[in-house]
This record gives C-alpha cells, sequence and structure tokens, in this order.
C-alpha cells in the first residue's frame, strides 16, 4: 500500500471545497487505473446508509428509538435499538449495491455472506460506536474498512476474505453523527470529509487533505482504569499531568480521534482488567482507524506493533490502541519501552501496555 498522504501526488488532488462528494470520487476515479467504479460505488453504498442513519438518530428521541433492545451483541455488550437499526440499514445498503462478497460486523457474530458472490470487495464495519452515548445526544460513529476479496471472484467467500492485514486495506473511514454529519475517508492518497447537506442530502467536501499536526496537547485516556495502568502507561500519563495537557475522553472512539485528528492529540485504550487485550476490535476500530491516521501523517501501534502489520487470528480480536500525533505517540513508546525489557519478552505480540 502505498502512503500518499505527505507525497506530492496528495497535494496534487487536493480538490476545492464545495464540491458533491459524488463528483470528487469520479474526479479521482483516475487513481484507481484497476478499478471500474466499483469502489466509487461501494463508497456511495456507505454514504446512503450513513444519510438514513442520520436521520434515525436524529429522530431517536421521538421515535422511541432511545434506549436498549434488551439484548447482548457477541461481544457480550447491551445493544441499543440504534446499534440494531444502524447493523441493518448498512448491511442492506451494501448488499443492494452488490460490490460486496461479505460483511465483518460488530453486530455479528459470523462472517456475513451476503450472496453477492461477483462482489469483489470485503467491508469490516462497526455499524454504531460509542452507542451508549445516543441517549445524551454526545457524538456517535459508523467506521468502516474495505478490502479486496482474496479468493476467486463468484465463489462463496470465506475467513481469508476477512482476516487480512490493515496494510490489505484499499479504503477506510468513518462517518461521524454529531453537530453535523461528516464521512471521512482515505483510499491511500490522503483524508478528506464532506458534510452533509440535509437541503441537498448530498456530502459536500468541507475538509479536503486532512492533516494531524506532529505534535499536540490533549491526551485522551480513559484515567477512571488508572489502576489497572502498568508503570509505562502510568509514567506516560503522569508526563500529561507534568506538562499540563488537557485531558478529552467522550468516551466515543469517533468523536475522540476526530477531534484529535484535527487538533492534535493522542488516544491511547491500554489493556486493562476487564479488557486484557484492549477493548477496541482490530478489524473494525483499530484497523480503519490506523489507516486513516497514518495517511494523515500520524502514527497508530498496539505499543510493540505497527496497527496495519498486524495478522488478525479472529473476526472480532482486539488490540490494545495508541494513534494519534507522531511526536506524541513517540513520547508514549518512549515511556513503555523504559519500562519493557525486549530480550526477556521478544515473542509476544504486543506489550501488555
Ligand atoms: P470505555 C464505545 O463503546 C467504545 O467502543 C469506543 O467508542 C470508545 O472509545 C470506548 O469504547 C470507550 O470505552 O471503557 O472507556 O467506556
Amino acid at each position: 500500500m502505498q502512503n500518499y498522504s505527505t507525497s506530492k501526488h496528495a497535494e496534487q488532488f487536493v480538490a476545492s471545497i464545495g464540491i458533491p462528494m459524488d463528483r470528487f470520487i469520479t474526479q479521482r476515479q483516475r487513481e484507481f487505473p484497476y478499478a471500474k467504479g466499483e469502489l466509487s460505488q461501494l463508497l456511495r453504498d456507505l454514504g446512503l446508509a450513513g444519510k438514513v442513519v442520520t436521520l434515525s438518530i436524529a429522530h431517536s428521541g421521538i421515535s422511541g428509538l432511545e434506549g436498549l433492545i434488551g439484548g447482548t451483541n457477541v461481544q457480550g455488550e447491551e445493544q441499543q435499538k440504534l446499534d440494531v437499526v444502524a447493523n441493518i440499514r448498512f448491511i442492506r445498503a451494501l448488499t443492494k449495491g452488490q460490490q460486496v462478497c461479505a460483511v465483518i460486523s460488530e453486530e455479528s457474530d459470523e462472517l456475513i455472506d451476503t450472496n453477492n458472490w461477483h462482489g469483489r470487495y470485503v467491508v469490516a464495519i462497526d455499524p454504531l460506536d460509542g452507542s451508549s452515548n445516543i441517549d445524551v445526544n454526545v457524538s456517535i460513529g459508523t467506521i468502516f474498512s474495505i478490502y479486496r476479496r482474496k479468493t476467486p471472484v463468484g465463489t462463496r467467500p470465506t475467513l481469508e476474505d476477512a482476516l487480512q492485514a490493515g496494510t490489505e486495506q484499499v479504503a477506510a473511514g468513518y462517518i461521524m453523527y454529531g453537530a453535523s454529519t461528516l464521512l471521512v475517508y482515505t483510499t491511500g492518497y490522503g483524508v478528506n470529509g464532506f458534510t452533509y447537506n440535509h437541503t441537498l442530502g448530498e456530502f459536500i467536501l468541507s475538509h479536503p487533505n486532512i492533516t494531524i499536526p506532529e505534535d499536540g496537547e490533549i491526551y485522551s485516556i480513559n484515567e477512571g482504569y488508572a489502576d489497572d495502568f502498568n508503570d509505562g502507561v502510568r509514567n506516560y500519563v503522569r508526563y500529561c499531568h507534568e506538562k499540563r495537557f488537557r485531558g478529552r475522553y467522550i468516551g466515543s472512539l469517533v468523536a475522540d480521534f476526530h477531534r484529535n485528528m484535527i487538533k492534535g492529540g493522542i488516544f491511547i485504550y491500554p489493556s486493562t482488567r476487564q479488557d486484557p487485550n484492549g477493548k477496541l476490535r482490530l478489524l473494525y476500530e483499530c484497523n480503519p482507524m490506523a489507516f486513516i491516521i497514518e495517511q494523515a501523517g500520524g502514527i497508530a501501534s498496539n505499543g510493540i506493533k505497527r496497527i496495519l502489520d498486524i495478522q488478525p487470528r479472529g473476526l472480532h480480536q482486539r488490540e490494545p490502541l495508541v494513534l494519534g500525533s507522531t511526536n506524541m505517540v513517540n513520547q508514549f513508546m518512549d515511556c513503555i519501552h523504559q519500562n519493557y525489557a525486549p530480550e526477556t519478552n521478544s515473542e509476544v505480540e504486543f506489550i501488555d501496555f
């Protein structure tokens, strides 16, 4: 995967604010000589589902869609009514679009076969991340990751199509449902953000070629788990206190991530007593956010490995996650490694940070 985010190539494609996402995608079709428009269609399908979910969220308080549905998902997490609605909407949009042969969803235990066996793509998705914040009107989001299938077109999709390293992503993005609905995505040629115009019913380019400041003063970590932190994490948090950095933690990954990418900052979800491998899922949370942050000029790691280099072992595999401004992540890694003796633990997949 080529990283064009900081190259001249990406700057050549900085389009003008105000153009519709459809025209932006078409203009950049030239970046994908191998594609015949399927990826563009796939991005439009995701945008369509995002428009529908925007309406569901906006009216949830008056349409009885707030609150718990009374069940749990495969993760054992309580499902909000809107979790289920969003899952249905995105799977239906991807299925009808016919570009996707399989979906990995936070809300579904197994790989979802869309019966589009001629579809050339696979999508990993968290249909509505941070949904526990719906009832208190905090920004939440959809996170997606797009891969080309590995198995032959026309055959049944398998786990080989799903368990691909993050470096194999052809696109990744999120839709944040907040003060405005914002769709941010990358295809490996920089990061661009589109604001939903309800009147036109279109996503309009509002944040061309997003780059993260290499330094920042915002740190995002749930200090409620401080007693679980190892010495390295504890030392870094102490460093942030000494520097009088600003603690900002909403408990909604998309919102914390987006703010830190725009302003500069670091997001950390370490291993905790409850989640020894970290809470966030590799395929549909860590990988897409890692692809985006690298394309914006930042870093994403699990404490020892680049997130995008991790070979997944399971659909819902969790990883510790640290990502954000280069200088801040490097300072964090210094704290972690000062408390780590690689020669005694070199075979581990990640530092238990
Ligand atoms: P905690 C939401 O449930 C989520 O998956 C992410 O959006 C968020 O960053 C994280 O969990 C918050 O977890 O344990 O701090 O409440």
